[in-house]
């Protein structure tokens, strides 16, 4: 290895900090060349940490220092000491004022955290750690202080100069120089300090909160752009509304701001009264924007606003704690989505999401639990583990307590901890105060790492009249925790009679009975729940709603789960029989390629597609496939190519069976009138594109001629890229033109031209890879730019399974080229990339050797990041 060994990061070595900053003042001089940035910072001991350390030490990275003075007094070389990481200076009275002056070098800022530009902008990202790029301080996230901030910059170029908080005083200076100074009255910490500077326009909208006071909400733009806001501010306001009603929540500020930004590691950050996000966050138009995207812009809006409370007035104690604002939030995103859209599918999405991502993670050496104990790059811990399955502890905590509890909990937890840094066992102790209960097994969710699997068994007792299920949890060891105590998990369940209708269900001991759906409890390694009364066998429905992240083992028939598909009254429970089968069907279909599909499967399908009762929107989940890595996840050792054919050979056979019953729903499914991405017409968009795919299958001309016609009359995006995505999985002329067509026409628009890129990665053509390293050449093309590295390299790594894995190692070795080009621009998405190899165990011995050999080459390069060495590092690891 050439590189030292990066430092492991504990949660048990957590102190507080020596020192507490109350007030920043801060002042940039934005240049072409260089920008200076001066600091005034106002410190004091922290009277909660103990001894009392003789020197400062503060964080700094690729900061030159230009001037430190100490209370007024400038210091020498000989008074304080710089190295990469940070700056000490040595024997600080009690209370004491600090300035510095450095320069940085945003222009030169290719990992987008920090300064940096993008397009014309000036734009900050801090979280987690990026504010010691722009000047020394203690950054850490428990550390608030107030905010002001002053801005100088060319007029004509940097007409627009945001901060935090709300707007001071604007200054003409000579020189064509303007100055603009932001306070924000929120002790914050410094991740949450945001700058922007550049040719903006605003689109604006206002809000009046519950108790009268009115919020100015502006998005900023490119100018091009600003046709392209109107969904987002419609969703910001929802947000704010919503936040209002369901939690109690008004907005703080005068001002609320968002800013729409081309280069951004990831979707957006929630800084303090101004939001900066990816664009493809916030710019949405019918013509240039799927409905997913209509939909996200929804959810990441929401986001963000939600942060606001969760997340800004109340903070992380120290970055093991990010669930704390991230599972949360999270949390609080899916209901508000839930409200907005169609709950039942909304639920569907989620645990589709979580069961291919985070169900994969915490099965891989990467696996850890939601509040991590130990880390090297924080970045790395933004995962769907501390995001996705954060929200489900936080879900099953409102399942526990039930709604009035649950507010009541999150009232406490605003009453207690507003204006402070604090801890996951916080939050949960609010619960636990609100609910009246002890919830200190419960916690084990945040601890203990890996997905329970429950084995339930189910007895039927025809003299008793009492249906037994016997619940057995089992949680597999994950790196560092080999053995599991026991989780408290919250199992809805329901038993269906012979109609489908759910049952009365009473547990032995108690007096009343439920109608519909129990929830138990479970606490113990095995346990048994007795229902009495029952006049016959029940099918149990077993999960409902998903009311905890694990795995059920329950030995249906395959008669059962088409039982269950057809009747469940739990639109989740619906779905998951449908999966189960389907996910019965082709794993039989990968042991035996030439068996025949059974014939109870197609008749099941025929049904579920003439059943005109059930929302489009829940039909398009239930008719849709296991994904090939969902499949593969599934399997001792993954087939690629098996799993790949037998999919395809399924949806081939459901096809050319149901092919009438296809064409009558893609006709009926039509929208008419102009587009709107409400919940209803979306659902008829995605049933009817879904309809169109299965045809595709038949390679007809007829059909294929179909799909054209909609590519060309398609009055929005949704129906345009699903039908030229499905074309493109053929290698004909026709193709060729329609996609040299698309990008002419879209060459100017760079949301829509990753479209372009992503559906050419995903295609099933042979010679994709190819393909793809062609188009890496494209004058589209900058790996300089995340959203471009994900439309085309992360497309084809993680959504092209059978093209990846080539059993030639050529994915392989495409992928490792590409972190190692990456790494040394932008060591965030670079080590994204890595993670696509970090479960090669569970492939055969030549691709694990291939996916190996990437990973060592990968970990022996000089000056890899530490980014980058943790997750190949930690890959690597027995
Ligand atoms: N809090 C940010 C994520 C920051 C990621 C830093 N690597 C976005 C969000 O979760 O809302
Ligand atoms: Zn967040």
């Amino acid at each position: 290895m050439l590189r030292d060994t990066p430092n492991t990061i504990y949660l048990k070595d957590y102190r507080p900090p020596e020192f507490l900053i109350d007030q920043v003042n801060l002042r940039f001089e934005l240049g072409e060349e260089e920008t200076r940035v001066r600091s005034r910072l106002e410190l004091r001991r922290n009277p909660a940490a103990e001894g009392r350390p003789a020197e400062l030490r503060l964080h700094g990275e690729q900061l030159e220092l230009l001037a430190l003075a100490l209370d007024g007094r400038p210091l020498d070389s000989t008074e304080y000491e710089q190295d990469n990481e940070g700056l000490s200076v040595a024997g600080v009275p009690d209370r004491f004022v600090l300035e510095s002056e450095v320069r940085i070098l945003p222009q030169r800022n290719t990992a987008l955290e920090g300064l940096y530009k993008s397009g014309g902008m000036f734009c900050t990202q801090c979280e987690a750690e990026g504010f010691r790029k722009i000047t020394w301080f203690l950054d850490r996230p428990d550390v608030m202080s107030r905010f002001t901030t002053t801005i100088v910059a060319d007029q004509a170029r940097y007409p627009v100069l945001l901060s935090n908080g709300n707007p001071v005083e604007t200054r003409q200076l000579d020189g064509g120089r303007q100055q603009v100074t932001w306070a924000d009255p929120f002790p914050k910490p410094a991740y949450l300090f945001a700058l922007v500077a550049g040719d903006l326009r605003a689109i604006e909208g206002s809000h009046t909160t519950a108790s009268g006071r009115e919020v100015a909400l502006r998005i900023y733009v490119e100018p091009e752009n600003v046709a392209k806001c109107d969904h987002a501010m419609a969703s910001l306001k929802q947000a704010m509304r919503w936040d209002e009603r369901q939690y109690g929540r008004e907005y703080d500020l005068d001002i609320y701001m968002v800013v729409a930004v081309n280069d951004f590691n990831m979707g957006a950050m929630e800084n303090k009264g101004l939001n900066i996000f990816n664009s493809k966050y916030v710019l949405a138009s019918p013509a240039t924007a799927t409905d997913r995207d209509f939909q996200g812009i929804e959810s990441v809006i929401a986001h963000e606003y939600f942060h606001n409370w969760t997340g800004n007035r109340i903070t992380c104690r120290d970055w093991f704690q990010l669930s704390l604002k991230e599972g949360l939030t999270v949390f609080r995103d899916q209901e508000f989505s839930a409200d907005m859209g169609s709950r039942g599918v909304k639920r569907i999405e989620d645990v589709r999401l979580l069961r291919a991502h985070q169900f994969a993670e915490d099965a891989s050496p990467m696996a850890h639990p939601v509040r991590p104990d130990s880390y090297m790059e924080i970045n790395n811990f933004y995962t769907v583990t501390v995001y996705e399955k954060g929200a489900e502890v936080v879900r099953m905590q409102a399942n526990l307590l039930g709604p009035e509890a649950y507010r009541r909990g999150t009232d406490l937890y605003f009453a207690r901890f507003d204006g402070q840094a604090v801890t996951t066992d916080d939050f949960v102790q609010c619960m636990a105060d609100a609910g009246g209960r002890d919830l200190s097994q419960f916690k084990r969710w945040y601890s203990q790492a890996g997905t329970p699997e429950l084995t339930i068994q189910g007895d039927y007792d025809a003299a008793r009249r009492t249906y037994s299920l016997t619940v057995e949890q089992h949680c597999p060891p994950t790196p560092g925790q080999p053995d599991k105590a026991p989780f408290l998990i919250p199992l809805a369940v329901g038993l269906l009679d012979s109609r489908g209708a759910d049952m009365a269900l009473r547990l032995a001991g108690e007096t009343g009975a439920v109608q519909g759906t129990r929830m138990l409890e479970l606490s113990e390694r095995r346990q048994r729940f007795l229902f009495e009364d029952l006049p016959e066998a029940p099918v149990p429905s077993l999960l409902r709603g998903f009311s905890a992240p694990v795995k059920v083992r329950f030995d249906y028939s395959d008669e059962q789960l088409m039982f269950l598909m057809a009747h469940d009254s739990d639109g989740f429970c619906r779905w998951d029989a449908a999966q189960t089968l389907a996910q019965r069907v082709l794993l039989q279909g990968v042991a035996d390629p030439d068996g025949a599909v059974p014939t109870g499967f197609i008749e099941a399908f025929r049904e579920a597609l003439s059943d005109r009762a059930t929302d489009p929107a829940l039909l398009t989940e239930v008719l849709t496939l296991p994904s090939e890595s969902y499949l593969g996840d599934q399997m001792a050792v993954v087939d690629v190519e098996g799993i790949h054919r037998a999919r395809e050979r399924l949806k081939t056979t459901l096809a050319g069976e149901l092919r009438e019953e296809l064409l009558a729903l893609y006709q009926a499914h039509a929208v008419p009138g102009a587009y709107r991405p409400d919940a209803a017409s979306i659902g008829q968009r995605s049933l009817r594109n879904l309809a169109l795919a299965y045809l595709m299958q038949l390679d007809e001309a007829a059909i294929r001629q179909r799909c054209v016609d909609q590519y060309r009359a398609g009055n929005n995006m949704t129906d345009v890229i699903s039908a030229l995505a499905l074309l493109a999985d053929r290698d004909t002329p026709e193709t060729a033109q329609l996609l040299e067509a698309f990008y002419r026409q879209w060459r100017d628009d760079p949301l829509v031209l990753d479209k372009w890129f992503s559906l050419q990665a995903l295609s099933k053509r042979s010679d994709t890879l190819q393909q793809v390293q062609a188009l890496l050449h494209h004058p589209a093309f900058s790996i300089a730019n995340p959203n471009k590295v994900r439309a085309l390299i992360g497309a084809f790594c993680s959504g092209n399974a059978v093209r990846f894995h080539a059993a030639d190692g050529s994915g392989y070795r495409f992928l490792g080229d590409r972190v190692l080009e990456l790494d040394g621009l932008n060591p965030q998405v670079a080590s994204r990339l890595v993670r696509l190899m970090a479960r090669w165990r569970r492939y055969d011995p030549a691709r694990q050797q291939l996916m190996q050999a990437q990973l060592e080459r990968i970990l022996k390069t000089e000056g890899v990041s530490r980014d980058v060495f943790e997750v190949a590092s930690k890959s690597l690891e027995q």
